[in-house]
């Protein structure tokens, strides 16, 4: 892939999706600039591209460190957020500042630096519980925590500073991402980077209800892939995509796959289900299929068999 971007900014860049995304941008050849408070990423992150991007410690609110990074960018990829639901919606009012706000900021810093595009990293929190699937980036929307609706809002304002100020924005909807450098500390963090946890250190997981409820896991490269599409399709400018896979596998399923790779057999322990947890979530991709050519490169089989190489090594 050639997509032939000069200057990038990077906020959120020391995260989890946001050092992939560095990542890749650095292979491709790209100067690349990250702005990270490192309140949930870490420097370790970037260690192998540390001495070939440009790194920023700063707040996404800190107008002035912001106007600085996005200095004679061409794309903004918007990472940065308080990515625990859990803790909005113990903070909801400190999590809007870094998540409305910060968003805001940063879409403005696109506008005045004249940035050609801002990429932004949204949810399929925005559907909520809709028993409609898959979930279609035109259905009604149901946001249930504050975390949606401050994602829901980056969308609106996203929309805003396209169609008043011509600052071309791209929003993508993230289904459930999982991949090597998924952080699996809190009860709260992806399945996947808990029971690959689990697994390593051959411990039962533990399964919230009956474990057939459903997930669309999409591995962190294609998410990758996807904003690389979304920063450079010309149809793209405008519009907000779902990004998934289009395929859906259940907890027990998962559990099942990843105990092949641990060669061991261990009988998860089943609790309650989660209060407000959602049964089912897949993704349709017809639209990003069609406006970006996005299609996932990577099985689930693969993506989970590399996800398991990398726990496997972290934990030596
Ligand atoms: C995802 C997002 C969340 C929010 C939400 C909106 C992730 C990691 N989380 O939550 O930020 O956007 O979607 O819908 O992408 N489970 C277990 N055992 C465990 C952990 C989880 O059984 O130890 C179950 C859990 O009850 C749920 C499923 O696994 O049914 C997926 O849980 P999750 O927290 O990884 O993701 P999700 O979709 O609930």
């Amino acid at each position: 892939m050639n997509f032939g971007l000069s200057r990038v900014l990077v906020t959120g860049g020391a995260g989890f999706i946001g050092s992939h995304l560095v990542d890749t941008l650095v292979a491709e050849g790209c100067d690349v600039v990250v702005l990270d408070n490192l309140s949930s990423g870490s420097l370790s992150n970037l260690k192998h591209v540390k001495d070939k991007i440009t790194f920023y410690k700063g707040d996404i609110q800190d107008q002035k460190i912001l106007m600085e990074a996005a200095k004679n960018c061409e794309v903004i990829f918007h990472q940065a957020a308080m990515v625990s639901v859990t803790k909005t919606v113990d903070n909801p009012v400190d999590s809007a500042f870094i998540n409305d706000m910060g968003t805001l900021f940063v879409l403005d810093a696109g506008r005045k630096n004249k940035v050609k595009r801002v990429v932004l990293a949204s949810s399929s929190a925005v559907y909520g519980d809709d028993p409609l699937l898959p979930k279609h980036e035109n259905m009604p929307l149901k946001p249930m925590s504050p975390y949606a609706v401050q994602k829901l809002t980056g969308e609106l304002n996203a929309r805003i500073y396209h169609d008043l100020y011509g600052l071309e924005t791209v929003c993508l909807r993230y289904f459930n991402v999982y991949g090597p450098r998924q952080d699996p500390s809190s009860p709260y963090s992806g399945v996947i980077s808990i029971f690959m946890t689990k697994a390593v250190s051959k411990k039962p997981p533990v399964i919230y209800g009956d474990g057939k409820q459903y997930r669309d896991f999409v591995f962190v490269k294609d998410v990758v892939k996807a904003n690389l599409l979304a920063a450079t399709e010309d149809d793209a400018a405008g519009q907000i995509f779902n990004i998934g896979t289009g395929k859906h596998v259940s907890i027990n399923n998962l559990w099942d796959m990843i105990s092949l790779f641990s060669g061991l057999k261990i009988e998860p322990e089943y609790i309650p289900s989660r209060p407000g947890d959602i049964i089912e979530s897949v993704a349709s991709i017809e639209q990003a299929k069609s406006a970006l050519g996005f299609e996932p490169d990577y099985l689930f089989e693969k993506g989970l068999e590399i996800t398991f190489k990398w726990y496997k090594d972290s934990r030596k």
